[in-house]
């Protein structure tokens, strides 16, 4: 899912993931047009470009992905008769999924927030996404889709904390984080076996990867990267990318378990 999405939209990494949420209730919005003067030039305007990093996360010979038991609420496990996973570990073909990935460093200048809304959705008695990226500035929709009471409980370290509840089902509530933050983990107080996790970025240069480990993060300036692939079981790792206008540049993690 998330390799089509991203190939479709190679230019906005950050609003393929938005995308590849499900966030179909974003848009809407119009951006206000700017009123500044034209004697107000802006003093960093942010550089686009349309260079790609695209690569793969590999995870071969690891443990596979562990069952969640949701019997403490039937309305739940009501939810799943066939098992569910806790999508920590979630892998196809070699690959990783729900790796973070995102450049860390190499940028300058300042990047607008996307009108589009992302979207946590509570689903299952699951988050989904389980692993997302949202910019600052950027309306966080979270919503309850299940008929069974949730409580979303952000828990990051920079921006403001929160923890709110949501009884019925189809509602929502909207959110939106000041600094930049890797990651802000989300779980939910009633269900212990709900977390997902936010990548909150200043700027659009940012994936998680597919279900086969895919990813790709597109409409770079030519420039040289720190990339960063964060995953919540196997820590943060990186590596500098070099990218050429127009250029692909390939950058590759492997998460495997070293024997
Ligand atoms: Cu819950």
């Amino acid at each position: 899912m998330s390799k089509k999405v991203l190939s479709l939209l190679p230019a906005l990494a950050g609003l393929a993931v938005v995308v590849a949420c499900g966030g179909g209730d974003g848009g809407g919005e119009t951006p206000a047009p700017s009123s500044a003067a034209p004697s107000a030039a802006p003093a960093a305007t942010a550089a686009t470009g349309s260079g790609v990093i695209a690569g793969t996360i590999s995870y071969v010979n690891g443990d596979p992905d562990a069952a969640i038991k949701m019997g403490a609420d039937p309305v739940c496990q009501g939810m799943h008769p066939e098992a569910a996973y806790t999508e920590k570990v979630v892998t196809e073909g070699g690959g990783l999924a729900n790796t973070f990935v995102y450049v860390k460093s190499g940028l300058s200048g300042s990047y607008e927030a996307p009108a589009e809304k992302a979207l946590l959705n509570q689903l299952g008695c699951q988050y989904t996404p389980h692993v997302s990226g949202i910019m600052v500035g950027q309306t966080l929709v979270i919503k309850n889709s299940d008929p069974t009471l949730h409580n979303v409980h952000a828990l990051p370290k920079k921006n403001a904390e929160f923890n709110q509840g949501q009884p019925f089902q189809d509602m929502e509530l909207e959110k939106s984080f000041d600094v930049a933050e890797v990651m802000v983990p989300f779980k939910c107080d009633v269900h212990p076996w709900m977390a997902s996790y936010m990548g909150v970025m200043d700027h659009p240069f940012f994936a998680v990867s597919g279900a086969d480990g895919s990813f790709s993060i597109g409409g770079l300036p030519a420039g040289d990267y720190e990339l960063e692939a964060w995953h919540e079981e196997f820590g943060a790792r990186s590596l500098n990318v070099s990218v050429a206008s127009d250029g692909t540049a390939e950058a590759n993690f492997d998460f495997s378990p070293t024997v």
